[in-house]
């Protein structure tokens, strides 16, 4: 969520205070108290590291060394098996400034086609579903204090109180003015336990649920057909394909009750609603559709004249919003611009000074690009910047192998990961408080993050690692190893591009309490455009569009073998792949190993009790850790966190299939058994 948050170093060492930004107002969360042990953390990595032959030990090495080794490798590989043999694997977790910087060095130092990054994990289907219909992809069209002001909330696929529990505030705003949250979750979340209805559906088909709630809308005479006809395009074919339910489909399809289903569909019509999402409905091989699905349903809804408040999507990350702007996605370049357009290659072309042929095209999006070692077409050398791969990817024993069997791995991180131990050499980076860069929210809203704390010897800023790296092929004096040249360049080689930054500033952003893009330069004086789609949507007709989508079930559908459905998520405690808050004491006393939830009936069936270790298993592998009964589970459905390693690591079973639009993969359901261990 990017909280606001103050750091302060006395004798007595470091405190950290909840800042009273306009987003967190003064809240935080538990991984952001206990944030400062990650400062001066013994397990830093404070020297180069390489290892010279597979299996060996590491060994420190100067930067001068681990940089040359590095950049001759890259040209060997490059020289033998082409350009596009080198690939890079970024993160949604790094500042604009290294996103535009890892993007650009792909492009103009390594000149190859293939970079991706763990953005595609996250966010890319609802960016992919934004774009087609709204034309832009900003994760929430309007700032945050919005949502206290809705009549209703349906959020879909979102555990906020956990995932971002800063946010719950809003929504005890929402309630306190008579608005009403409706949570649609497989589990009885601490999130859902706040909603007015949960609908508590089976994974994977939240959009079945979408194209009912569109139907009872029209049977029902619900929808909005001044709004539909003035602002929209496409209403007609969507409402075909959404079709009529027959008795009995959202039991079948969704595991719920019509009933419930209708009076939701009533409420939410009624008044001047929201649609929110997150991962639990995005992260499947339909996830564009199915946010495409809810879109239907929030342009039918309506409510012209009014705010419009539509659809908007909880961003993850740290810059899970900037990280896919400025181009470390294989498609784009910076300013979301896309890279096979002629006009958006011409003028970054132009600003980069690279000529035309010479930029790279599209490349391989992040699965398809791990998988494509050791194929002919394939990557033989990788440098991985701001992502934990082995443990977040989907079937992680594939892309563990796939990872071992590299020429090369390069891995930038703050601590050795468990990519990291994979690595042919490691380089040590600084983190998030000891160097400056901007971030952008959810809300579009661009933060700038201060220097406050003093790196250790040997680490270094990723800026200054990309450069130069840059410099030993050749072209150091396009990149700057600080931040506030960067972000320089990034504005002005934004602007007039759809997330145009040029009129952003640090000054700006320090006046404004961050500001919000698109901001040309004569929006720099109010701050930026905090509210999109007013008047118009971003398509060149100013309308938004409806899309017909279709549900057809899940890549994967329980069976005899594998009877149960079986999804993944976020506690509290832990963030992400772990190699941050698994070396927080604080954190592992609350979350210190994994765990599957199970139903109590499932369980007595199966003859297990709370707290015993099993075994969870999928078609990919096998998972052993703690049962922990809960009520709060559908019977049918299994959870597990992903966030730990070895036998607890949840991404063994999880299915690579991908959303053919998004190219995001199916996290958050495939089939699977639980069993006992040892019998
Ligand atoms: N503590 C903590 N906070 C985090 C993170 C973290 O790792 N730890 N990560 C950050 C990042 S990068 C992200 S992307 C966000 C993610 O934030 P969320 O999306 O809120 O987190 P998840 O736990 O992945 O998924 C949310 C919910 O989806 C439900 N779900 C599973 N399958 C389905 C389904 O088919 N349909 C529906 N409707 N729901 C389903 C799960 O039960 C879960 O409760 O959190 C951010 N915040
Ligand atoms: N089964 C399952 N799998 C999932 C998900 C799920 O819900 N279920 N969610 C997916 C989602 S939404 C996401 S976002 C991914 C996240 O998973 P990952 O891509 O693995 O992301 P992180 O764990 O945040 O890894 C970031 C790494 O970069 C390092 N790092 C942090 N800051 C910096 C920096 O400034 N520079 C450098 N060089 N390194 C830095 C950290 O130490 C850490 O090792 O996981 C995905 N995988
Ligand atoms: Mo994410």
């Amino acid at each position: 969520m990017q909280c606001g948050m103050n750091l302060n170093h006395t004798h007595e060492g470091w405190s950290i205070e909840a800042r009273d930004f306009p987003t967190n107002r003064g809240g935080m969360c538990r991984k952001g108290w206990t944030s400062i042990a990650l400062l001066e953390h013994p397990e830093r990595l404070t020297a180069p590291l390489i290892r010279r032959e597979k299996g060996g030990s590491f060994e420190a090495v100067s930067w001068d060394e681990a940089l040359d080794f590095v950049a001759s490798r890259f040209i060997a590989i490059q020289s033998e098996q082409g350009r596009d043999s080198v690939g890079v694997f970024g993160g949604g977790g790094l500042t604009n400034e290294k996103a535009y910087a890892l993007g650009k060095f792909a492009r103009v130092a390594l000149k190859t086609a293939n970079i991706d990054y763990n953005g595609r994990y996250c966010m890319a289907s609802a960016a992919a579903a934004g774009l087609r219909a709204y034309g832009i992809d900003r994760g929430l069209p309007f700032p945050m204090q919005d949502i206290a002001g809705a009549d209703t909330v349906f959020l879909f696929g979102s555990n906020l109180a956990e995932t971002m529990p800063p946010i719950v505030q809003w929504f005890d705003e929402l309630k306190e003015n008579g608005g009403k949250l409706i949570v649609v979750d497989p589990r009885e979340t601490p999130t859902a336990r706040l909603a007015d209805v949960h609908l508590q559906i089976t994974p994977g088909s939240d959009l079945a649920l979408a194209n009912a709630m569109l139907s009872i809308a029209v049977e029902e005479n619900l929808i909005d057909e001044e709004f539909i006809a003035t602002r929209t395009n496409g209403f007609e074919c969507a409402r075909e394909v959404a079709g009529r339910i027959w008795n009995g489909y959202i039991e079948w399809a969704c595991g719920i009750d019509e009933e419930q289903v209708r009076e939701v569909t009533r409420m939410l019509f009624e008044g001047n609603s929201m649609f929110l999402s997150a991962r639990g409905a995005e992260q499947h091989a339909n996830g564009t559709e199915t946010v495409m699905g809810f879109i239907n349903v929030a342009l039918a809804m309506g409510k012209a004249g009014k705010t419009f408040n539509g659809y908007g999507t909880l961003t993850g990350q740290g810059n899970g919003q900037g990280g896919r702007e400025h181009g470390q996605k294989c498609d784009q370049l910076p300013g979301y611009r896309k890279i096979l357009d002629p006009i958006h290659r011409a003028e970054v072309a132009d600003h980069w000074g690279v000529s035309l042929d010479e930029l790279p095209g599209a490349g391989k999006n992040a699965v398809d690009l791990l998988n494509s070692i050791g194929e002919p077409d394939g990557i033989r050398a990788l440098w991985t910047m701001g992502s934990n791969l082995v443990i977040s990817s989907p079937n992680a024993n594939r892309v563990r192998q796939k990872i071992e069997s590299l020429d090369l791995l390069v891995v930038s991180d703050l601590f050795m990961s468990e990519t990291a131990q994979l690595a042919d050499v490691v380089l040590p980076s600084m983190q998030w408080a000891e160097e400056e860069g901007t971030m952008t929210n959810l809300e579009g809203r661009v933060l700038k993050r201060n220097r406050a704390a003093a790196a250790p010897e040997g680490a270094r800023s990723d800026l200054w690692t990309i450069q130069a790296l840059a410099e030993r092929l050749g072209q150091g004096d396009k990149f700057f190893p600080d931040a506030r040249t960067t972000f320089d360049e990034l504005r002005r080689v934004t602007k007039g591009a759809p997330a145009d930054y040029s009129g952003i500033s640090y000054e700006g952003i320090d006046q404004h309490d961050g500001m919000f893009w698109p901001c040309p330069d004569e929006q720099a004086e109010n701050g930026g455009t905090q509210r999109l789609f007013l008047d118009r949507f971003a398509h060149p007709d100013g309308r938004a569009v409806f899309h017909p989508v279709e549900w057809w079930g899940r890549a994967e559908e329980p069976d005899e073998q594998y009877p149960l459905f079986f999804t993944t998520g976020r506690t509290m405690a832990q963030y992400q792949s772990g190699t941050q808050t698994r070396r927080v004491k604080e954190l592992n006393a609350v979350a210190g190993r994994a765990w599957v939830e199970l139903h109590p009936d499932l369980a007595l069936e199966l003859n297990i009790e709370h707290g015993e270790i099993v075994r969870v298993s999928s078609r990919r592998g096998a998972i052993e850790v703690e049962a922990r009964l809960t009520d709060a589970i559908r019977p049918d459905t299994l959870f597990a966190p992903f966030h730990y390693a070895g036998q607890g690591c949840a991404n063994l079973l999880t299915i690579p299939a991908l959303d053919p639009i998004s190219k995001m993969p199916e996290f958050k359901v495939c089939a699977a058994k639980i069993e006992k261990v040892g019998v």
